[in-house]
């Protein structure tokens, strides 16, 4: 057991080096850089379908699954540029298929960055993928217990989006509550409640990803 550890260590060591290595190619060429978290259909893809709509920037996505292309192809159809990484069994990506994936990726006219994780609460959190920040997506169904369930996600993102919030009349979740725990947990960061079905609560995450690009432009953090 003890040797499984270790190993585990150098091989999240070294995935540390492609991390630094795609943090300063995103400083070089002033791309922000943002990590999308959130359970199985929580609505990351319908996010940067909405994104798209009225995003005053261009972006790329690079799109984590298990299997398949669904996402990827999804995007391309809203003319995104995308590359699809397929894990194979992982539950989360890591950065050194992240910086393969970069390689195939047109960002010459990129300013933002979107990568979508594979969907899980869990370790996507733990892995550094050279990103500037993470987002943590809930959506309503999932239940109000999750940010307390999955702490370390909802602690390290630097924005919360609540998606689905349309299904609030017909599912029990009290969003009071929801709010409450995610500002113990992390008092700083924004929470944006979305329904992406409409597209309502979008320019709120929009007018906030303009102002962290103005940060990397003007090259804080
Ligand atoms: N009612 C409602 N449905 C939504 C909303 N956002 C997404 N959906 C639906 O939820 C389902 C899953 O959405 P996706 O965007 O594919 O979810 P995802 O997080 O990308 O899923 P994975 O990539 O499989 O992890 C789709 O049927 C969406 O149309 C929302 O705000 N309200
Ligand atoms: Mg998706
Ligand atoms: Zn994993």
């Amino acid at each position: 057991m003890r040797d499984i550890i270790t190993i585990q260590q150098a091989v999240m060591a070294e995935d540390e080096k492609y991390a630094r290595r795609i943090r300063q190619t995103m400083r070089d060429r002033k791309i922000l850089a943002v990590n999308i978290i959130g359970s199985p259909g929580c609505g990351k893809t319908t996010l940067l379908e909405q994104t798209a709509r009225n995003a005053g920037f261009l972006f790329a996505v690079i799109e984590g699954d298990i299997e398949t292309s669904r996402d990827a192809e999804r995007l391309a159809a809203a003319n995104i540029e995308a590359i699809q990484i397929n894990t194979k069994g992982d539950c989360h990506l890591e950065a050194h298929t992240v910086e393969k994936a970069l390689s195939s990726l047109a960002l010459d006219k990129a300013d933002v960055l979107f990568i979508e994780n594979v969907g899980n609460l869990v370790c996507p959190a733990e892995f550094d993928i050279g990103e500037d920040f993470k987002v943590a997506v809930a959506s309503v169904p999932e239940g109000v217990d999750k940010p307390v369930k999955y702490p370390l996600l909802f602690s390290q993102a630097k924005i919360v989006l609540l998606t689905k919030i349309d299904l609030l009349p017909y599912v029990k979740f009290d969003k009071e509550l929801f709010l409450r725990d995610v500002k113990s947990l992390n008092p700083k960061s924004p929470i944006v409640e979305l329904d992406l079905t409409t597209g309502a609560g979008v320019d709120e995450w929009l007018s906030f990803l303009t102002d962290r690009l103005a940060e990397k432009r003007a090259g804080g953090k």
